[in-house]
């Protein structure tokens, strides 16, 4: 039981809707601990950064004007098994395709506006929480529930 940490994005679909609240409350009802978090708007060249991977897909240009379409809530959320367990909670990348229960499944019907994002690897997770985040804004915390959700 490996103890990660991932990056998450609330995106401008959820900001919009007023589901801030309601995605950040299914992480932590989850047992994930918050460890970082801010409100930011995200500029063109780190959006194109973060996206690197689908540079040159056809996606792409509707992605990076999405996401920096209006502020988003960026986070890094940390506890046994955090990439996985956070890519469960917020269900497949097509809302259309994800099981009811999970974010998605629950609270979205396009690709486009999917309303979350989730590191999907120790490797990205690595690279997008640097992209965000100081090593000095990522804080360590005990609670008193940790030994509760993850004994
Ligand atoms: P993110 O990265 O936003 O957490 O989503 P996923 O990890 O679940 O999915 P992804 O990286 O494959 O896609 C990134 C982002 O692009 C949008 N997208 C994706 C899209 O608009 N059209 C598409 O065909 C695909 C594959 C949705 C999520």
């Amino acid at each position: 039981m490996g103890l990660e940490r991932t990056l998450i994005i609330v995106k401008p679909d959820a900001v919009q809707r007023g589901l801030i609240g309601e995605v950040l409350a299914r992480l932590e009802r989850r047992g994930l601990k918050l460890v970082a978090l801010k409100m930011m708007q995200m500029s063109r060249e780190l959006a194109e950064a973060h996206y690197a991977v689908h540079r040159g897909k056809p996606f792409f240009e509707d992605l990076v004007n999405f996401i920096t379409s209006c502020p988003v809530v960026v986070g890094v959320v940390e506890g046994p098994n955090a990439i996985a367990v956070t890519r469960k909670t917020m269900g497949e990348t097509d809302p259309a395709k994800s099981e009811a229960g999970s974010i998605r499944g629950d609270l979205g019907l396009t690709i486009g506006q999917n309303l979350i994002h989730g590191s999907d690897s120790p490797e990205s997770a690595a690279y997008e929480i640097g992209l965000f985040f100081r090593q000095e804004e990522i804080l360590s915390y005990e609670r008193a529930i940790d030994r509760w959700v993850a004994g």
